[in-house]
């Protein structure tokens, strides 16, 4: 091998070595920088006649250029390999299962409150809704609960500020506040007609909701849901009652043969009252008598509130516990687990 050749060997030998790119550069300056081995070269060719300088520059300039494209391909296969690196260190697994944002459900009791309203929606009834603080005329005065009753002590009722001495502000203790509200309305909507002897378009409607108690123990909470209905007309009966109730129970429970007891009772509000227990006739509840409902004929007072003569309009109403329902339908036995937000618990649900 020439001394040309050899030089060219040892930049190859070089450039493999160099491991970057920086590394690569002090190895080029070697042989193609200022004072490199080809530039000496160059240089020694001064002291060479014409014809030899033609013939030596051209020997010297193939070296160089060889010596230049072995730096190319180093250049460039030092490039790739940190490409490669690269890429690996960013590298992507498409076929990872993309982040999913989990997907939510309704709450049980939500769940309960939709049927409810559906099956009810489907008797006929509207759905009135209302504030949660409300007045103790619409929550206790108009339902004809005396002055003096327990229920409106501090033991059971939640106050709160905003009301007078008089007319305190409180946190509704059932729905039938709303109720009232939707009678008055209804009723001034149509007194010329009731005033006038045609009457009214009968009052059909159910009132969903959260209510609030002092009370908190493994089946209170202090606060929990209600639905409360009411029918008003000329004509309403407490045979309807049990036949809407009948339907409801059977319907929301999916369960024909379930049967009903009206047990005498006693609420403010409706005379004569009666607790609504069901029985089922089969699946793990059955043969036991749950309690599920107050109900009764409206009292003539309350009537009287709606802006009603109690001797023409007549009806009944109901109050449910939807927490119970659900509890009964799904088999739940803690009532806290509903108020608790476990999302394991809640999960099952969907
Ligand atoms: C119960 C008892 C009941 C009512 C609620 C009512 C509403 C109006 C007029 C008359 Cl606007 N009554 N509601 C009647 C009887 C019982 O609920 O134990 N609820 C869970």
């Amino acid at each position: 091998m020439n001394e040309l050749d050899a030089l060219v060997e040892g930049a190859r030998e070089a450039f493999a070595q160099a491991a970057t790119p920086a590394e690569l550069e002090n190895a080029k300056a070697l042989f193609l920088g200022k004072s490199g081995r080809i530039t000496d070269l160059m240089k020694g060719m001064a002291a060479l006649s014409v014809d030899e300088k033609k013939t030596r520059g051209a020997a010297i300039n193939q070296t160089k250029q060889a010596v230049e494209a072995a730096l190319t391909a180093r250049r460039q296969a030092l490039a790739e390999a940190e490409l490669d690196l690269q890429l690996k260190a960013e590298a992507l697994d498409v076929t990872l299962p993309g982040r999913q944002r989990g997907q939510g459900g309704l709450h049980p009791v939500s769940l309960t409150l939709e049927r409810i309203e559906a099956i009810f929606g489907s008797m006929g009834f509207e759905v009135a809704e209302g504030p949660e603080i409300e007045s103790d005329w619409f929550n206790f005065t108009a339902l004809n609960t005396p002055e003096d009753h327990p229920a409106r002590s501090m033991h059971d009722t939640f106050y709160v500020e905003g009301g007078s001495a008089q007319a305190p502000n409180l946190l509704r203790t059932h729905t039938s506040p709303m109720q009232i509200r939707h009678a008055v309305q209804h009723v001034k909507r149509h007194r010329a007609a009731i005033d006038s002897g045609a009457g009214m378009p009968e009052i059909r409607v159910i009132a969903p909701g959260r209510t609030y108690r002092v009370d908190s123990d493994a089946t209170h909470s202090p606060m929990f849901h209600q639905c409360e209905g009411l029918w008003i007309g000329e004509n309403v009966s407490f045979k309807d009652l049990k036949y809407v109730f009948t339907d409801f129970c059977r319907t929301f429970f999916e369960s024909d043969d379930l049967v009903l007891r009206f047990r005498p009772s006693f609420f403010p509000f409706t005379e004569p009252s009666a607790e609504i227990d069901i029985q089922f006739q089969s699946g793990p509840l059955a043969g036991r008598w749950l309690e599920v409902a107050g109900s009764g004929q409206v009292h003539p007072n309350v009537v009287r509130n709606m802006g009603l003569d109690p001797e023409r309009y007549i009806g009944f109403a109901f109050g449910m516990g939807p927490d119970r329902l659900t509890m009964l339908r799904y088999g739940v036995n803690d009532l806290r687990l509903f108020f608790d937000g476990d999302i394991r618990f809640l999960k099952q649900f969907r």
